[in-house]
């Protein structure tokens, strides 16, 4: 059925893709696509509903960004630890345009250069890089550094931390590795019973980024009913962007029949897409990663249906699902906005260094959205 599971392992196995990517494709998120996707009325009154916002976040712009950057400056291979953003698309033309993605530091050639992911990297493996003598550039978003930054501070005051988030998944065993002996991991409402800590007055709540909002506040509650005393972290774990993507699909999902979310298997955010539609009303919830896997017998009888997109999906592949389904009959497209986002953060600053020493371009030109769009819930709109 169409839940899909969230497989947290990352897919670096290449041979057995069926992707075939072009490494001249734009690899660029919504914000530089136009914003009106043509729409023709269509007689038997067959409907997309585009979520708005979709598809890459700042931090996924800013980590791809600095690999295409390295690769243009440095010239190939460039290394990259995991995959740089949990999107087998991206991974692929990158790997195309030169990029070799490894499991560890280990598998890097002492000195040589590689990026770590935007999911974010322990202590320790810094510490590894550095007595490999690789030159790092650290693509970590700023937002997954942020919740680092709390774990390290609530660990200094000898805190329980409670780290709301899936065992395995890059972003938790980074965080996790910032103070291992103050944080447990936990998975969601049905590990809380379980949960033991050392003084129930002394215990804080953190996140991973991209979880489900509303599952992660169940979580919280059945928490603080067994610590009545428990600490909420200083600002939102869950980022702008996931949080304004599930906004846009709860929206969305009780007029869609069918709702596709593109977006990688081990993509936590866009796996999570496809839960909220579901949770939100929609009649059935797809998550693919390309427009081939759409299948026609998911739309029998639909009139209405709703497209968005993880924050690690370039905006490529939401115009071919597009293109897909308009095949199909659904010619009318309406756009779906609960929000506008304009954050942007600046490039790791070692690479922007090094391009400016060299005159490169240090940023990427991003078509504004669409201004006039119907936004009933503007957040965060700053630079970082
Ligand atoms: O699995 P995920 O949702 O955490 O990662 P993805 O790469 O799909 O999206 C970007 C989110 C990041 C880098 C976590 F902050
Ligand atoms: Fe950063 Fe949020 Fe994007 Fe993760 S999903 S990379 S935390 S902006």
């Amino acid at each position: 059925m169409p839940h899909q599971p969230n497989n947290a392992t990352s897919d670096l196995d290449m041979k057995n893709s069926e992707v075939m990517p072009d490494p001249t494709v734009s690899l660029a998120g919504a914000s530089a696509f136009p914003a009106d996707v043509p729409s023709k009325p269509s007689a038997e009154g067959k409907k997309i509903l585009l979520a708005t916002p979709r598809g890459y976040c700042a931090g996924v712009d800013r980590a791809v960004d600095a690999v295409e950057k390295a690769l243009d400056l440095y010239g190939a291979p460039v290394y990259v630890r995991k995959e740089i953003v949990h999107n087998k698309f991206v991974v692929e033309t990158l790997t195309e345009r030169g990029a070799i993605f490894v499991h560890d530091t280990d598998d890097v050639p002492e000195g040589a250069r590689v990026v770590f992911s935007a999911h974010g990297v322990s202590p320790e493996v810094h510490e590894q890089a550095a007595r490999r003598q690789l030159m790092t550039i650290d693509a970590t978003c700023p937002l997954v550094t942020k919740v680092h930054k709390q774990a390290v501070r609530f660990a200094d005051e000898d805190f329980d931390i409670l780290l709301i988030g899936h065992e395995g998944h890059e972003e938790v065993e980074g965080t996790q590795g910032e103070a291992p002996d103050h944080i447990q991991v936990v998975n969601g409402p049905e590990d809380v019973a379980t949960v033991q800590v050392r003084d129930p007055d002394r215990v804080v709540w953190i996140s991973q980024t991209t979880l489900s909002v509303d599952e992660t506040m169940k979580t919280v509650e059945l928490l603080r009913k067994r610590f009545p005393n428990l600490i909420d972290p200083p600002s939102d774990d869950i980022c702008y962007a996931t949080q304004n993507r599930q906004g846009a699909v709860k929206v969305m999902a009780p007029m869609a029949d069918v709702v596709i979310v593109v977006g990688s298997a081990n993509s936590s955010n866009s796996v999570r897409l496809v839960e909220v539609a579901l949770e939100s009303g929609a009649g059935a919830a797809y998550r693919v990663d390309k427009a081939s896997e759409v299948q026609r017998e998911w739309f029998t009888g639909a009139k209405t249906v709703g497209v968005t997109s993880g924050a690690s999906v370039p905006e490529i592949l939401v115009r071919d699902v597009v293109t897909v389904l308009k095949d199909a009959g659904f010619t009318e497209v309406e756009n779906v906005a609960t929000a506008q986002e304009d954050v942007r953060f600046s490039l790791p600053k070692n690479l922007r260094a090094d391009l400016k020493a060299t005159g490169a371009e240090v940023d990427r030109p991003h078509k504004a959205r669409d201004k006039n769009a119907n936004i009933s819930n503007a957040r965060a709109n700053k630079s970082i």
